[in-house]
Order: C-alpha cells, then structure tokens, then sequence
C-alpha cells in the first residue's frame, strides 16, 4: 500500500467486533473471530477496517460507553490480540482505525467512580458536569437539554447533585474545559498510535465542547449551548499535531448538516476526513443526490480535504431495506417498527448505489454486511437491546436490526458465526440469514459480494477511480452521469425510461444486466470507458 495520504481515496471496511465474527463459540464476536476471518477481508479488497469501539465496557451501547480506553474488552480480546491483529493485517496490506470516544466515559470508569465518590465540590467532579439541581430543593434538572436518545440528560446522584449526560445515564459527559480530560485524551491517542494504528473515528465529534454556563433550550439555540463550539477547533489542532507525528489521520463523526460548519473541521491542520452523513441520509433520487455531490465537492475543495461516501452504518438503517421503501431518505426522527420495504428493489438500488458510491472522488466507507446486501433484521422486542430503543419508551425500533451477527456459511450453525464453534449469537440472526451467506454469495457470479468485489478489484487496479476530478456529462431528467480521468464514464438511470449507452464504448462493470437492446434499465449503474 501507498505510505503517503492513502485516505484520500482508500475503501475503509467498518467492522462491528461484537457481530463480525465469532472466534471462541460464546455467540459474541471477538478478535479472534476477526483475525480468522482477515483473509476475507484482503480477498475482497478493502484498504483499511475500522473497530467500532473494542475496549473495556459494560456494553450499556455497545461499547460507546468505555470504562478503560487502554484495555480491549474481555469478550473480545486481549491488548496483545489487538496487537497481533493489527501487525497481521498490515501484513494483508490492511490498515486499522480505531474508534475514540472523548464526549464521555462509562458511569463504571475510574475516573466517574472517583468523582461519586469524593462527592460536590471535589476536583474529580470537575472533570465532569455536576451541578445542584434547580427548584426549591434540587429536585429539577439543572437545565431542559433532551439528551440525544431522547429522554432528559440529567442523572442525580444520592448526594443531590445531577451531572450530565447527552445519551444514556450510564455515559457521563466530560468537561473538556478540564486539561486532564485533554491530557488523557492525547495520551490515549499516542497509545492507539505506539500499537500501529493508522487512523482515528473520532464518535460524536462535534458535542464535547459545552457552554459552561449550561444554559437552557428556554434561552434558545444560536449559539447552541453543545453543536459545534468554536473551542472544538483548538482540541482538533492539537490532536493533528500528534497525528502528524504518527502519520496518522482522523475521521470525524460530525452530524452538521450546515457546509460551512462542516467544512471547519476539516482545514488543513484539523482532522483529515469527516463522515457525509448529506450523503448517508438523501433519498434515491437523482436531482437530490446530484445536489448533495455537487455540495459536498464543493465544500471540500477550498479546505483541500477528499470527500467521504457513507451509506450505512451501524447506526442507520440498512441501505436495502431504506432503499425498498416509498420514502428512501433516512431519518432517526421518523423510524418506526414495521415501515413497509420491497427488498427485490431496495437491492437493486443499493447495487446501483453501490457502483456510483465506488466511482466519487474520495473515500468511500463501507459497514460489515453492506458487501452481502443484508437487510435490516427486525428484532423481536423482547431480544432488543439497544438503549435508543428503551429510552424512545419503546417506539423506536433502535439499532439492533442493522447490527445483527454476519452469515458466513450456509450450512453451518448460526449461519457460520462462530468460526471454531457454534454458539448462540448475541442477537438473534432472521430465517432467511443464510441466503446472504459468505460462501453462497462467492460462488454466485451475480450476487451482492462478487459486485463489491469486482468493483473494489477495479478500483484499485484503475487510475481514474477514487482520485481525481469529477465532470458531469449531459443526460436527460432522471439519469446521473460523470466522467473520470482516463475516460472513465459513470452512468446511474434512475428513471423508468432505459437509457443509451454511448457507441463504441468499452463496458466495464454494470450492477444488473442491460436490456436485450443494449440499454442500461431503471435502478442500474454502468462503468464504461468511452
Ligand atoms: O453516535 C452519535 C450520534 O450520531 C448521535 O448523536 C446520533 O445523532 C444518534 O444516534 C441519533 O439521535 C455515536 C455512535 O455512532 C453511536 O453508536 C453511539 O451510540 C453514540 O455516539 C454515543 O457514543
């Protein structure tokens, strides 16, 4: 692999630890089960995997609630396994990314123990956000903030006083304003950096930074009390510095719809990608989709930071089933149990989807399962686990249908979770689990996985893709379609009307058939070379 700016245009595989694979039988995923399934990975391509967060926690969401940022979780490792993984898949030419979680900590964290402990007034409450409570006895929160899974952000403590909180009580905010909340985050960056990882998701990256004032939504939002606080951009400059050491790079989690905002993060000596989500949440439509590419191109270019492209991730709702339904956008708002989804057309869109994602300038993330056009698995409530789901007061599905352990083998128990033995999975796998099976899936030339993997063999072995400009070629309403350096053309046909593929051009890779004519169908993307 190239040693310089590889993110600029790398394919970055998201692995889940707890549903990629299951190295030990327990039904949980583990390192082990990671390092057994590598080779899968190099096969199909990918330059760099990123871990959801893999260290010490109570696993109250999913290990977004860490109790020790230096240790890997018992379930699934060891540090000297980590160690291990991340030497064997730079010997596959793969890179690792790992996943910081600096808004807060888990409420079994030392440093959260300490600050119960020592009660009001003590310096371990300052490296969080205590507070009396208002009313005549403290009884009401100190502030309205809705907490970002709905529900308040304000726990009291037996001794009266409330700290804060943004998502579950169980994940403490810290106070950033603290400098040991940023020393020790700076060290655990150089930890992660010492042990050969390439790159850093930074979870929640545009939250940390509070209005020590706290001031309630009664006083309004602008400036918003916590989204995106101007102190933000000194912490970022001088995490830079330490990746710079490092060769390093970041990708923020930043969920700012506003370019500008946006934007801001990613001057040249902050971090060096962030997460489209623009991208992530448009519906399947062609004007729309052109709106978002053009905006996104055009606010990364006066910063000189490559685009990202996200679909999916283990957050949202899965691409097929998002795509199958009437309303294709995503939106946390309005998720509900049950919306209907044709996933014979959410397939072929996410396909479509896919080669078009492949051929933008920029990076492109793709999330475990994602290459299998695995749907959205509805959970039976009573197996539902996730927290956004008990704190909705039951109305919201949660996540738990896009994290649901990954079909390797048809045959095999549990669809071939466990890769020396089986065990129950954490979450239950749906019936059909095993039509999207690893093994089914790689001797069917036209199934989702083989699409994935010529794409990204392409890719890789084509200048033009990735990197580069982008030109837009004039098509009718309904049709999207690109050109690339070295005569690359992407052609998308969103509309029922099949569309004519230019004379003598060469085909490269199509998502579906074209029609006996000749001509590219509804839904269907083609690479070609004119
Ligand atoms: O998600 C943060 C985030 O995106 C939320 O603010 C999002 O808006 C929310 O899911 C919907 O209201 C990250 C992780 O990706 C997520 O899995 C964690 O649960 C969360 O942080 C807390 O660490």
């Amino acid at each position: 692999p190239r040693t310089d700016d590889w993110w600029r245009d790398a394919v970055i595989y998201q692995v889940y630890p707890r549903s990629f694979a299951d190295g030990d039988g327990d039904g949980t995923g583990d390192l082990a089960g990671v390092r057994a399934r590598l080779p899968y990975l190099a096969e199909l391509g990918v330059d760099a995997v990123w871990f959801t967060p893999w260290y010490a926690s109570p696993m109250v969401d999913g290990g977004y609630d860490v109790a020790d940022y230096r240790a890997i979780d018992p379930a699934f490792g060891t540090l000297d396994e980590a160690e291990k993984l991340i030497a064997e898949a730079a010997a596959l030419g793969i890179r690792v990314i790992v996943d910081i979680v600096p808004n807060h900590v888990s409420d079994r964290h030392p440093w959260f123990q300490d600050a119960l402990a020592a009660g009001p007034g003590s310096p371990e409450r300052a490296r969080f956000h205590f507070r009396p409570g208002r009313g005549e006895n403290g009884e009401l929160p100190p502030n309205d903030w809705p907490s970002e899974f709905s529900g308040t952000t304000w726990t009291r403590v037996p001794d009266g006083e409330w700290y804060l909180h943004l998502f579950t009580p169980e994940q403490p905010d810290l106070n950033w304003a603290h400098p040991e909340v940023r020393r020790e985050h700076e060290d655990i960056l150089r930890f992660w950096f010492e042990r050969g990882v390439a790159g850093v998701r930074i979870d929640s990256a545009a939250l940390l930074a509070k209005d020590p004032a706290l001031p309630g939504f009664e006083k309004g939002v602008d400036p918003h009390p916590y989204v995106d606080l101007d102190e933000l951009h000194d912490i970022y400059r001088s995490w830079r510095s330490i990746a710079d050491e490092y060769g390093a790079m970041f990708v923020g989690e930043v969920w700012l719809p506003d370019a500008e905002r946006f934007a801001r993060y990613l001057r040249p000596d902050e971090l060096h990608t962030a997460f489209n989500f623009n991208f992530l949440t448009c519906a399947w439509e062609s004007k729309r989709l052109r709106a978002v590419i053009d905006a996104t191109l055009a606010e990364h270019a006066p910063v000189g930071a490559p685009a990202t492209w996200v679909l999916c991730n283990h957050d949202v709702t899965r691409t097929v089933t998002r795509y199958g339904r009437t309303d294709t956008a995503f939106d946390f708002a309005t998720k509900a149990f049950g919306t209907p989804t044709d996933l014979g057309l959410g397939t072929r869109r996410a396909r479509s989807a896919a080669l078009l994602t492949l051929a933008l300038p920029g990076s492109v993330y793709l999330y475990q399962g994602e290459e299998l056009g695995l749907p959205e698995a509805d959970i039976p409530r009573e197996r539902i686990l996730d927290p956004m789901h008990f704190r909705s007061g039951g109305t919201d599905p949660g996540r738990d249908g896009c994290r649901v352990p990954l079909p390797w083998a048809a045959e095999a128990p549990y669809a071939g979770f466990g890769t020396t033995a089986p065990g129950e999975p954490w979450l239950p796998q749906p019936e059909d689990w095993t039509t999207y099976a690893v093994d089914r899936q790689s001797l069917d030339p036209a199934s989702m996985l083989t699409l994935y993997r010529e794409a990204l063999l392409i890719r890789r072995s084509t200048r033009g893709f990735g990197d580069g400009p982008m030109t837009w070629q004039p098509t009718e309403d309904g049709v999207l379609a690109f050109s690339r350096p070295q005569g690359l053309v992407c052609v998308v046909n969103f509309s029922a009307r099949p569309v004519e593929l230019p004379p003598h051009r060469e085909l490269i890779l199509v998502s579906d058939p074209l029609d006996d004519d000749g001509r590219l169908p509804q839904d269907t993307t083609a690479w070609i070379r004119v």
